[in-house]
């Protein structure tokens, strides 16, 4: 009898707990959405983000390295801590978790708000995580963090500390999801060495991003017209490759298209390859450089694919935005 009362209480309060994160990440998100720049340091304390990032990353660890997602799913490219557009893409395209979503990474630097885009992800993925899906992106990475700004952003704002707790869940991220096994999805392109999607659950997370191999493409990668296989990057990391390497890749692993990001395309998307791969990128107004427009991809049940574009008003935002502090130089393809 004891030992029965004994387990009773212990689910007892292994669910009250439950019930405290969840209701801890809804009030999170619910800050989140109330957000403006004026009370952003206000919104949330430290101890709680890196909580956040201590969670996201055992939630990661958990789940394999290629996710296999069920269609219908909106797709989104890079984010780059652009908040206000973040919230801007999510009210148009509906929350979660009654909209299912797949992020194709590249939430931190450049933008002046990369804690704000990359909290709430990590909080929705954590309340939904059969509703919302994060890769990760060249971008998710300590020695581009250096350099792009999220690392400056974690010191300036909070301390290295926080910045290291992102780290650690970054080091675990999934490279690429399948959806309905038809559609491939990941942050930069295709891999030479990828000859079999099993080679992905051998994976040892955590992990950093090196500058060659399956991994390093995955995140860095780029198609090249100029090109028909596979040949050196001149980002300095990843390859490129050509319109008979996606055909061919396409046909050796059974699918019928690659989703990928990283590159500023002026629509939001943009075929390659006569439609067999199309890039997403969805922040708009880029850096407050660039004119290009923000696209959101939907794969319905049917697999049917079309795109919702989020134009900025290029008159209005050029007034609003400030300076850009310094333009750093990097090869043509940006993010
Ligand atoms: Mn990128």
């Amino acid at each position: 009898m004891a030992a029965s009362t004994d387990s009773a209480t212990k689910a007892t309060s292994s669910e009250r707990q439950k019930y405290k994160v969840v209701a801890w990440l809804n009030n999170l998100i619910e800050r989140l959405k109330g957000w403006t720049p004026k009370h952003c340091q206000k919104l949330f304390s430290e101890r709680e983000l890196i909580e956040l990032c201590y969670r996201a990353r055992e939630n990661f660890w958990k789940n394999n390295v290629k996710l296999e997602i069920k269609a219908p799913v909106k797709i989104c490219g890079d984010i780059h801590g652009q908040y206000e557009d973040l919230l801007a893409l999510l009210e148009l395209n509906g929350w979660p978790p009654e909209t299912t979503y797949l992020f194709l990474g590249d939430y931190v630097d450049r933008g002046p708000f990369s804690i704000e885009v990359i909290s709430l992800l990590f909080a929705y993925q954590l309340l939904h995580p059969d509703k919302v899906f994060l890769l990760r992106g060249n971008h998710e990475s300590r020695p581009v963090n250096m350099q792009y700004g999220f690392f400056l952003e974690c010191r300036k704002r909070f301390s290295n500390v926080l910045y290291d707790a992102f780290q650690m869940a970054f080091y675990c991220m999934p490279l690429c999801a399948v959806i309905n096994e038809k559609i491939i999805c990941m942050h930069g392109g295709i891999s030479e060495d990828l000859v079999d999607l099993k080679q992905l659950d051998k994976v040892e997370r955590p992990c950093d991003i090196p500058d060659i191999g399956v991994i390093a493409d995955l995140t860095w990668a780029d198609p090249d017209e100029k090109i028909q296989m596979y040949a050196e990057s001149n980002r300095g990391a990843g390859r490129v490759f050509g319109v008979e390497a996606v055909k061919k890749f396409l046909a050796v692993h059974n699918l019928e298209l690659i989703v990928r990001a990283h590159q500023v395309v002026n629509d939001g998307y943009e075929f390659f390859a006569a439609r067999q791969l199309v890039t997403i990128f969805s922040a708009p107004f880029y850096c407050g450089q660039m004119d290009n427009a923000a696209a959101v991809m939907t794969i319905d049940e049917e697999l049917v694919c079309s795109f919702t574009v989020m134009r900025p008003d290029l008159k209005k935002d050029k007034e609003k935005e400030k300076p850009v502090e310094e333009k750093k130089e990097e090869p043509k393809a940006t993010t």
